[in-house]
């Protein structure tokens, strides 16, 4: 019998999850809490839940590729460690300032602004060793591509650098324009969706083409799910979204749903998402399963 796409996205998120327990350090040693233990806690706390999607997008594109599946759970283990940090230091006061992730409190709700800061901060460099680790691949070059993929995509020219764009806009005296917010998001959440694929592709050694359809689909693909938590933002409630909801237009923040309204904002991620899947066709059946996730992604609920 074949799997649903929800079937195989609860094992890759399960199967990650397992991957991240084994990599995270652990608090105690022969029954001894280390000293440092509160942060090792915090770490684990901000790593749990959530839905794994860019595990499961770099899984996904390795495994296309024949990869060891063990190698692609790492990579997607290492995405996940900066996805995790990146959604500790956002819920911060000083940055968007919110009280819940994934259902529960936020890392500093929970454990206090330094220790978050600190969390988020020992998840980044926690990736990079994921990637720089020999039992990730064998290829010190396929490394190498990895850890600077994935800079890339987290740094100043992608998701760090969308952040930035974000909290002067909400400043700004002039709302963002379409082609802005779009790039803005292209940078703040696209980027690691994108890598996502690239590194999955990197990974399983795929050619310049095959990375390529991966890397558009992605592009795509991810303005549309951020088009659907703009979606989800404006029309969810807190109990399924478990986030705060009808926080954006509050913020003076540039959505899509602001831009285009909700029905123009469900019909622009109808389309993203029929180029997205257009974008599969040089990878044959090998894909199905991503055309399946963006199926799937425009009608989440969380
Ligand atoms: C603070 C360095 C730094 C970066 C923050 C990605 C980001 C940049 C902030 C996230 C803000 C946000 C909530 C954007 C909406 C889209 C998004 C990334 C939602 C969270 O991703 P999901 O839905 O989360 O995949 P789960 O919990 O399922 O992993």
């Amino acid at each position: 019998m074949t799997e649903t796409i929800k079937e195989r996205l609860d094992t890759v998120a399960s199967d990650t999850a397992a991957m991240l327990q084994s990599l995270l350090p652990r608090t105690e040693v022969e029954g001894v809490r280390c000293s440092e233990a509160r942060l090792l806690d915090a770490m684990h706390y901000a790593t749990e839940g959530g839905k794994r999607l860019r595990a499961f997008l770099a899984v996904e594109s390795a495994l296309m590729f024949g990869t060891d599946r063990n190698h692609a759970l790492r990579v997607a283990a290492a995405i996940e460690c900066i996805h995790a940090y990146s959604l500790v230091h956002d819920d911060l006061p000083c940055m968007d300032d919110d009280d819940l992730r994934r259902g529960r409190p936020t890392t500093h709700k929970k454990f206090g602004e330094a220790t978050a800061v600190l969390a988020g901060d020992a998840l980044q460099s926690l990736a990079f060793t994921i990637l720089a680790d020999p039992a990730t691949h064998e290829n010190p070059f396929i490394r190498c591509t990895l850890v600077t993929e994935l800079a890339r995509a987290a740094g100043a020219r992608g998701m760090v650098g969308g952040q930035m764009i974000d909290i002067e806009a909400e400043q700004a005296s002039e709302p963002l324009s379409l082609a802005e917010t779009s790039r803005l998001q292209r940078m703040k959440t696209g980027a690691l969706i994108e890598v996502s694929c690239t590194c999955g592709a990197v990974l399983g050694g795929a050619g310049a083409a095959n990375r390529r359809a991966l890397e558009f689909f992605a592009r795509d693909f991810g303005l549309c799910f951020q088009i659907c938590d703009d979606l989800l933002d404006a029309t969810g409630d807190v109990a399924t979204v478990g986030k705060a909801v009808a926080k954006d237009a509050g913020a003076g923040k540039a959505t899509f749903v602001d831009l285009l309204g909700v029905e123009g904002a469900r019909e622009r991620a109808r389309l993203l998402t029929e180029q997205a899947i257009s974008h599969l066709t040089p990878l044959g059946n090998r894909a199905q399963t991503l055309a399946d996730l963006a199926n799937h992604a425009l009608v989440r609920e969380n």
